[in-house]
């Protein structure tokens, strides 16, 4: 995931807060980080490590069989004066298994871009 700001985000060029939530299956959430935000100057980006994912799930699935999983995520900047404002949602229905590719989540004016990676590769073990 990698996520990029053109924007200041509050008064006094203070960075953007932000962090992401996602609505899985079964009223499951997640936010990420766990705890306190990314803080984005306006033209900053920040590209988070391979080993930091915003959602991980494993689901059995039936040879052969196509399985989907819904999955929604969100994109929320955070302000103490008043309500965590989302910059942008996207619904995914990602194929199982399938190639790793990739996404863009972003706010309608293009301010804000977060590139995200879609892995849902078989797993063995
Ligand atoms: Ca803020």
């Amino acid at each position: 995931m990698s996520l990029k700001t053109l924007k200041d985000y509050d008064i006094l060029g203070w960075r953007g807060e932000f962090y992401f939530k996602v609505d899985g299956p079964k009223l499951i959430k997640a936010r990420w980080p766990d705890k306190g935000t990314i803080k984005l100057q306006k033209n900053q980006e920040f590209t988070s490590r391979a080993d930091m994912s915003l959602w991980s799930q494993f689901k059995t699935i039936r040879v052969g069989k196509p399985a989907i999983q819904k999955i929604k995520v969100i994109l929320r900047e955070r302000d103490h004066l008043k309500k965590d404002e989302t910059v942008a949602e996207l619904e995914l229905e990602i194929k199982l298994p399938s190639k790793t590719e990739y996404v863009i989540l972003q706010d309608e004016k293009e301010n804000t871009k977060a590139k995200l990676r879609i892995q849902a590769t078989r797993t063995r073990y």
